[in-house]
């Protein structure tokens, strides 16, 4: 925020605003609080207004930091995030933290600037045609070389971003633009409202229909995903469940979105899900999906998905529907709404024989944790999840990164709340934490935010760590360190013969690290040092980085090998890595 701010009267009066101006006021008239950015020539008009308007600018070390706070700035508040940047190179190291919103569906604006609209195409100083390159990567993108035409575009913007399925949103802005004048209207500006898409309709005879799979079902399982958190239909999913009396199955993004003590909810699915909850997919005659899109990691191989289930796809994109399965019941239409047209229809169900048949199911499960192994002076990574989430009484915030800890991350922390596990899925990456933690903080500000990530991953980013010195922010921050890029090791171990070729990892020594950035921080190398630890990071005023120096060679159990069945998964062995069938609990 600038020295001079003054709150603007974004949405009063039309005044002559410079375009520079004009981009502040309509955030400011958006709702807009905070942004995340950095500098340079192209986008310098814009920087110099900045001043004038009750916004908080956080600068970041690198521009893929800026998208990632952004990103976890809307994971965690579901308000759009915002980061802007300069032309040319700021533009591209952005690439990366859109594409990585735009696979999970993250709504955010970026704003960039680009050289003068006299020169552009010439191969100007810093000139890139970032339309062009984020084309895939948006939901939609602008180049905007008229003052007038600002206003209308980052409103556009937001309200693309926002609405149906959320996804990234780019408005590139001439620096001739910046630099001219045009009269703000806020009002004037505003997006015709949204037509609904023509498919998206839910239909009397859907409805009927998926009622009536419903009520006949006798191996129902709901799979819940982030679409639920999107949406809000949190209370839907659970009238739905318990009223039902259906399992829930989650996928990593859905995970909050039921409850984790719910006695009705299984746990995560998927290649590194829970056997159970595979194995009762796989045996279900009904699968209701709502708000989740089948990814690959969630299925398994398509063909052998499910065979024995009706499917109804409860999904506000219809591109999703029919996309990867084969769906009996479509109900296309954002969740809560449909949800609630469909709840009235539903009357008790009840399902305690095939409740009863997945809880045997569990088996000896609890035997393989290795949480419950006898402490040998090993420390697990799901001994630390596991105490962080006990000790902060699962309600912190926690951001993952990418690799082996994300996947203990899931199955050791139990979510309770939505938005409060922020994690890359669909691009899963490395990198992402540390700056999309900033970016949750600054949406939560009374929230403990945890940091969980590899000791791969953290060195993408953490350069960040300044960024968090010199804004002051308490972020907890957990390493996950066994001296391996963990999962890649993890592959090599299974399916290429042992050979760790370039998996081994050196690192800095992460306290001194953070001590060079005026953050204090401790190694912790046994269990009984584990839960002292992470008090003490939580007890200090300021951020506090925890090196965790776990086991090496541990990998993520069970996993689905990519070509086989949802149900063919290697359990966590005790003396060979063993395939499991679907007769095998
Ligand atoms: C190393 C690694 C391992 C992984 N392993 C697993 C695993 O074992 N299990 C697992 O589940 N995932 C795993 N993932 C994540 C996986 O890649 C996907 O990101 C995840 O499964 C997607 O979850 P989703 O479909 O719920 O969310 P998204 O991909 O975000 O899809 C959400 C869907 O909801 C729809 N939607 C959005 N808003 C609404 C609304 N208002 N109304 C209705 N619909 C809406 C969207 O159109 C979209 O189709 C892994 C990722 C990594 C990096
Ligand atoms: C930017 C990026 N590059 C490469 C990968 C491939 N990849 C996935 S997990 C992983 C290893 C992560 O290692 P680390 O951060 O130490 O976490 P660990 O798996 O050990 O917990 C790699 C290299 C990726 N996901 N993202
Ligand atoms: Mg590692």
């Amino acid at each position: 925020m600038g020295t001079n701010a003054t709150p603007q009267a974004s949405n009063s009066t039309p005044t002559r605003l410079t375009g520079a101006e004009i981009v502040w006021a309509t955030l400011v008239g958006e709702g807009v609080t905070d942004v995340f950015g950095y500098p340079g020539g192209a986008i310098l008009p814009v920087y110099d207004a900045l001043r004038k308007f009750p916004i908080h600018h956080t600068l970041v070390r690198h521009e893929q930091g800026a998208a990632h706070m952004a990103d976890g700035y809307a994971r965690a508040s579901g308000k759009v995030g915002v980061c802007i940047a300069t032309s040319g190179p700021g533009a591209t190291n952005l690439v990366t933290g859109i594409a990585t919103a735009m696979l999970d569906s993250i709504p955010m604006v970026c704003i960039t600037g680009n050289v003068s609209s006299k020169v552009l195409g010439t191969d100007a100083f810093q000139e890139v045609d970032i339309t062009g390159i984020t084309l895939p990567v948006t939901k939609h993108n602008f180049l905007i070389n008229r003052t007038e035409d600002i206003a209308a575009a980052i409103r556009y913007a937001f309200q693309i971003a926002k609405s149906a399925r959320p996804g990234p949103v780019l408005v590139d802005i001439t620096k001739d633009a910046q630099q001219g004048t045009a009269i703000f209207d806020f009002e004037a500006a505003k997006p015709r409202p949204v037509r609904p898409h023509p498919m998206r309709t839910i239909e009397e005879s859907g409805l009927a229909q998926a009622a009536d799979l419903i009520r006949n079902a006798q191996r129902p399982v709901i799979l819940a995903g982030h679409g639920i958190i999107e949406s809000g239909a949190m209370e839907q999913i659970r009238t739905l469940a318990e009223r039902a009396q259906i399992p829930v199955a989650l996928t990593l993004l859905g995970l909050g979105a039921f409850p984790a003590s719910h006695p009705l909810n299984l746990g995560m699915m998927g290649m590194h899900g829970e056997s159970w909850v595979n194995h009762a997919i796989q045996e279900s005659d009904l699968l209701i999906a709502c708000g989740m899109r089948f990814d690959d990691r969630v299925t398994g191989t398509v063909a052998t998905y499910a065979t024995k289930a009706k499917k109804i796809h409860i999904e506000v994109d219809p591109a999703e529907v029919n996309k990867n399965i084969k769906i009996d019941v479509p109900l296309l239409g954002d969740l809560r709404e449909v949800l609630e047209e469909l709840l009235p229809r539903i009357s008790g169900r009840d399902g305690a024989a095939w409740l009863k048949t997945i809880s045997d199911s569990k088996g000896a499960s609890a035997v393989r944790d290795i949480k419950n192994l006898p402490d040998l002076g090993h420390l697990y990574a799901a001994h630390v999840i596991h105490d962080i989430w006990r000790i902060t009484g699962g309600n912190a915030i926690i951001v993952t990164d990418v690799g082996q800890h994300q996947m203990w991350e899931a199955q050791y922390y139990h979510h309770e709340q939505p938005r409060t596990l922020i994690t890359s899925g669909g691009l899963g990456t490395m990198g992402f934490a540390l700056p999309a933690a900033i970016g949750a903080k600054f949406a939560c500000r009374s929230k403990e935010v945890w940091v969980i990530a590899g000791d791969g991953g953290i060195q993408m980013t953490s350069p960040e760590l300044a960024t968090i010195a010199q804004e002051g922010i308490k972020i907890n921050i957990a390493i996950i360190n066994n001296g391996y890029l963990g999962m890649v090791r993890q592959w090599q171990e299974f399916f290429y013969e042992k050979n760790y070729e370039c998996t081994p990892l050196l690192s800095p020594d992460f306290v001194k690290l953070a001590d060079a950035h005026g953050i204090r921080g401790l190694t912790v190398r046994t269990r009984q040092e584990l839960a002292p630890a992470v008090e003490a990071a939580r007890a200090h005023s300021g951020a506090f980085l925890l090196n965790f120096m776990v086991e090496k060679e541990d990998s993520v159990y069970p996993m689905i090998p990519v070509g086989n069945a949802l149900h063919e998964m290697i359990r966590r062995p005790d003396q060979n890595p063993l395939i499991e069938s679907s007769n095998d609990k």
